[in-house]
């Protein structure tokens, strides 16, 4: 394709949503080779704001800047989630004591139709379970009675399919148990929280492949009996937009829906304090995903579901559906990225910061005294 072809192509994904509420008509191909990413609103607005210091100038898309717009953000309000929030946010349902002493958990899940931005300007009709995307981090203890009960009020047919232990008839796929629940209908899963670990849970209504792309997942947590150590506690689902609805790959890719949000709003967390991130795959028409943080190292425990660690890393690959639970500590304060190592992913939407130890490094003298190697003074070879 001749340049401005493809720079046209580029504008319409970045400033498509202008036009709202319709899925993008790109074309998937011209997205992933774009490598060098010409100055568009983006750019240059991140060369407006370059004073503000890494949370811009590290942003992804190339040489010129981000790929989508720098500085400008998705209306969370209208969302009716903010991903700041879901990152903390953990979802222990009500709980009730049992006669037999035994602890009983019960949420309520309502999925839903709603329109939400994914990235600037870029709305997306979504599939909700309680009118966000991922749906809530549902979370409990092991051995302990779960209940959720399943409202549908989807113009369209959903199950909620559980990774777990339980018997045939609760495992919410069609022809099984209450099977397919009709839109207005509702059924009750039960079944014990076991194993322990990070595990997920997704609509299995079919075509599958969609059911899941809009939206209908979230992360489901089943803690030890002993409990895990203290520590600072995130989910990070990782997902994408297939915004062009061709099935090939996305257009928009993300940790808790929302591109580039915590380069945005950058994810604050203390120097040497226990960081423990539950992290899932969910992405829809993309073979794998990956987790990969600067400047650092974490424990990995696949699935979370022994107590050691398998692996000392800075990068790891998930197909979807695999999770796993990743524990570290920032040993400098600053701002270090973290983003997929599928770097397609990243120019994407897929990049992250974790800010450590407050705003102090983005004070623009600071960055000055390190930066400016005019003063030095000569010396002889
Ligand atoms: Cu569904």
């Amino acid at each position: 394709m001749d340049e401005k072809q493809h720079k046209l192509s580029r504008r319409r994904l970045i400033a498509g949503g202008a036009t709202a509420g319709v899925a993008l008509p790109l074309v998937h191909q011209f997205v992933p080779h774009n490598g060098a990413h010409r100055a568009l609103e983006g750019a240059e607005a991140a060369t407006d704001h370059s004073e503000h210091g890494a949370a811009q100038a590290l942003h992804g898309g190339g040489n010129a800047g981000p790929t989508f717009r720098m500085g400008a953000t998705v209306d969370h309000g209208a969302n009716g989630f903010n991903p700041t929030e879901i990152l903390r946010d953990f979802d222990w349902g009500k709980t009730t004591r049992l006669a037999s002493g035994r602890v009983l958990r019960e949420w309520t899940l309502v999925a839903g139709d709603r329109e939400i931005e994914v990235a600037p300007g870029v709305k997306y009709p979504a599939w909700t379970y309680n009118g966000r995307v991922p749906g809530p981090t549902l979370r409990c203890r092991e051995g302990e009675l779960l209940r959720i009960r399943f409202v549908n009020a989807s113009e369209h047919p959903h199950t909620i399919h559980f990774h777990g232990l339980h018997p045939a008839e609760m495992d919410g796929v069609p022809g099984m148990g209450a099977g397919l629940v009709p839109s207005g209908g509702e059924t009750t899963y039960s079944f014990d929280a076991e194993p322990f670990g990070v595990h997920l849970y997704h609509c299995h209504a079919g075509p599958l492949a969609e059911h899941i792309a809009r939206g209908l997942y979230g992360a489901f947590i089943v803690d030890p009996k002993q409990g895990r150590a203290d520590a600072d506690e995130q989910v990070m689902v990782m997902n994408g937009f297939n915004t062009n609805f061709d099935a090939e790959g996305n257009q928009v890719y993300a940790v808790n829906t929302v591109a580039f949000h915590y380069v945005n709003e950058p994810i604050a967390v203390e120097r040497a304090t226990p960081v423990r991130i539950y992290l899932v795959n969910v992405l829809e028409y993309d073979p794998i995903n990956s987790f990969h943080i600067h400047a650092n190292f974490f424990d990995y425990y696949p699935t979370g579901t022994r107590l050691e660690p398998s692996e000392f890393t800075d990068t790891v690959v998930q197909g979807q559906a695999q999770r796993g639970i990743l524990e570290l500590e920032f040993p400098y304060d600053g701002d270090y990225m973290f983003h997929a190592h599928k770097t397609e992913f990243a120019e994407l939407g897929w990049m992250g910061l974790f800010r450590v130890g407050g705003d102090n490094l983005q004070d623009a003298s600071k960055k000055a005294a390190y930066c400016d190697v005019a003063e030095l003074e000569e010396r002889p070879a």
